[in-house]
């Protein structure tokens, strides 16, 4: 059994951004504590702080972008951006990254173009970002499949003994799918370096936790033999702090780790979705008290580290950054459609070759003018 995967999720700091000592996690938060010498505690704090402000900003911009008819869906995340922020601060240059779709604060935090981070959601490409360039996966839609991903990819860090550790998240939901309860089988019998980062943000779409899981989820990994934590997702040094932990643990060969941080998915599911129908206005407002960004802030506060000018430098980088994104959607170049057929299998494959060749047959036909009929086909598949 381990500590704090049970009831009360551990809490470093409280709604009102009161840091409490921890006797297990204050180790991990040194750096951020000022406890190291040489270390810029306030400079890692702001830094911590920013890029919360700026992912909330761009996921605003995100929905208003799809709202306004520029991008076919977003999933926001607001609410979501301690549990986010905190764990990829945690997450070294050369671990690699599975996300699901809703991880777009942890791309930015890790250094996303910003085009990138929005050119999935326009149908751009199939993946916003080069996954090797970024040591993170693409944005992955169906439910849980990303964890059998990283555990594969951390049995091969395994087999090579290279020092990188790998993370995997994914929702409260997705602990219902085959694929995650697969995955930690393997990663628990091989020892994988592996991660597994459940933000339980109550919702499954329309389907409450409580319905899913009648035990914290939390729970769960230690039937599989894997250690686990329940944090405050709501909380950025807890969830910091946890992930840095279990990274610890992943690279110094013991093996695979569960952090469920336990948030609230403030906006829709996605903008296709639409909360009012299955949730409880007062539910939002209870969670709005907990807000992280507000918690982290008081915290900072009440330390000296920030101020109204820090405040007011994030909400012009926040603004600048959400312009840029803007920007870059509205101008985003279409791809050529054949490049659909692209990346899709490392070598040639058979079918896809023919569906390829119809699709440049087809194609040319319609610029050719042949036939009203074919033109009106492509009008009506749009
Ligand atoms: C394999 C699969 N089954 C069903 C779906 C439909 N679906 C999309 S999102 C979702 C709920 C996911 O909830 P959760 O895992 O809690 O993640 P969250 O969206 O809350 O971040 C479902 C069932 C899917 N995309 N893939």
């Amino acid at each position: 059994m381990t500590a704090g995967h049970g009831g009360s999720p551990i809490q470093l700091l409280s709604p009102d951004g009161v840091r409490h000592p921890h006797e297990r996690y204050d180790r991990f938060l040194a750096d951020v504590d000022g406890r190291v010498e040489g270390a810029d505690s306030a400079a890692l704090l702001v830094s911590i702080y920013e890029d919360m402000v700026v992912a909330r900003r761009i996921d605003a911009e995100g929905t208003a972008l799809q709202r306004q008819g520029q991008l076919g869906l977003w999933p926001p995340f607001v609410g979501q951006e301690a549990a986010q922020i905190g764990s990829a601060h945690a997450i070294g240059p050369d671990d690699f990254i599975f996300p699901s779709y809703r991880e777009i604060g942890v791309a930015y935090a890790r250094g996303a173009e910003l085009p990138d981070l929005v050119r999935q959601w326009r149908g751009n490409a199939h993946s916003g970002w080069d996954p090797f360039a970024m040591n993170m996966g693409p944005s992955q839609v169906v439910i849980g499949a990303q964890t059998l991903h990283a555990v594969g990819y951390a049995m091969g860090v395994l087999f090579d003994g290279a020092e990188t550790a790998v993370v995997t998240y994914f929702g409260d939901g997705a602990t219902s799918q085959g694929d995650v309860n697969e995955s930690m089988v393997f990663a628990a019998s091989f020892q994988a370096p592996v991660v597994f980062f459940c933000q339980n943000n109550q919702w499954a779409i329309s389907e409450p936790v409580g319905v899913q899981a009648h035990v914290p989820i939390a729970r769960r990994a230690p039937g599989f033999g894997i250690s686990s934590v329940r944090v405050d997702g709501n909380d950025v040094l807890a969830c910091l702090a946890a992930t840095r932990e279990a990274l610890e643990r992943a690279r110094s060969g013991n093996g695979p780790s569960f952090i469920e941080a336990v948030t609230y998915r403030m906006g829709p599911h996605t903008t296709a979705d639409d909360p009012t129908r299955y949730r409880d206005a007062n539910e939002l407002e209870d969670w709005k008290e907990k807000d992280p960004i507000a918690r982290f802030e008081a915290y900072l506060a009440s330390i000296g580290v920030v101020d109204d000018a820090v405040r007011a430098r994030a909400a012009e980088k926040a603004d600048s950054v959400a312009e840029a994104v803007r920007e870059a959607t509205i101008h985003m170049p279409d791809p050529e459609p054949e490049s659909l057929f692209e990346h899709v299998y490392a070598g040639p494959q058979p079918v896809l070759e023919r569906q390829r060749d119809h699709f440049e047959r087809y194609r040319r036909g319609i610029e050719g003018g042949i036939g009203a009929g074919a033109a009106t086909t492509a009008e009506g598949g749009r």
